[in-house]
């Protein structure tokens, strides 16, 4: 049995939910809270989340795209997330790359500094992380041309992560009408089956989520 450690409004545990939801693969879920979160640091004292444990191997995996890849490897389905072709599968990984450490990460910079006490706000910081998620789109719009997803007709790693990392990073870095091509690419992740039941799903508790 899988079990996905994660919480509702995370951006990460999305990410994994969307490689789940790609090939209904089956998975209990444990919402990490005030109650969970001393079990989940036993396990992982890291405490990033998500993380997913595998009974069937013993298996504890962190880290978004190393989920993502055991699921290809432990429990393909019909989408494949790593290309067979090698350089195609570096690409699926880069981008993958691009979207966490680009968009996700600095994104949650520029959020997480909103419930900071008064005092230890870090303007500059979130100034950067706002130009570096600008300078991530630029290359994303290039990087899109005529693709449907962003390393070409297939959907893979890269795009579970691009998934709620736009989907968030626009509500916070507006995409101001300049990259028609990330607007019409978030709409067809927004309109797959796997992210549009992850919206559906966590949408009750978007409130949770620390606004402007
Ligand atoms: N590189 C990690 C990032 C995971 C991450 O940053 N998760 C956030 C939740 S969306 C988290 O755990 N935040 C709490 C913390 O960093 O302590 C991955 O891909 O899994």
């Amino acid at each position: 049995m899988l079990t996905l450690y994660g919480h509702p409004i995370s951006s990460y545990t999305w990410k994994a939910l969307i490689a789940l939801y790609e090939n209904d693969t089956p998975f209990e879920a444990v919402t990490i809270d005030q109650d969970t979160y001393a079990d989940f640091i036993a396990l992982w004292p890291l405490g990033q989340f998500p993380a997913l444990r595998d009974s069937a191997s013993n298996a504890f995996v962190t880290e978004t795209s190393c989920i993502i890849e055991y699921l290809d490897t432990r429990y393909p389905g019909p989408s494949r997330f790593i290309p067979r072709d090698s350089a195609e599968a570096l690409e699926a990984r880069r981008w993958d790359r691009v979207f966490d450490n680009n968009i996700n990460t600095m994104m949650s910079k520029v959020v997480v500094d909103r419930i900071r006490p008064e005092g230890s706000k870090d303007p500059y910081g979130v100034e950067d992380a706002r130009r570096r998620v600008r300078a991530a789109y630029e290359v994303v719009e290039r990087q899109l041309g005529a693709n449907t997803f962003i390393v070409g007709e297939a959907f893979t790693l890269a795009d579970c992560a691009a998934a709620p990392a736009l989907w968030y990073a626009t509500r916070n870095v507006p995409l101001e009408n300049k990259f028609p091509r990330i607007a019409a690419y978030l709409e067809r992740l927004i309109s797959r089956p796997s992210f549009d039941r992850v919206l559906r799903e966590k949408e009750p508790l978007f409130h949770l989520y620390p606004g402007d």
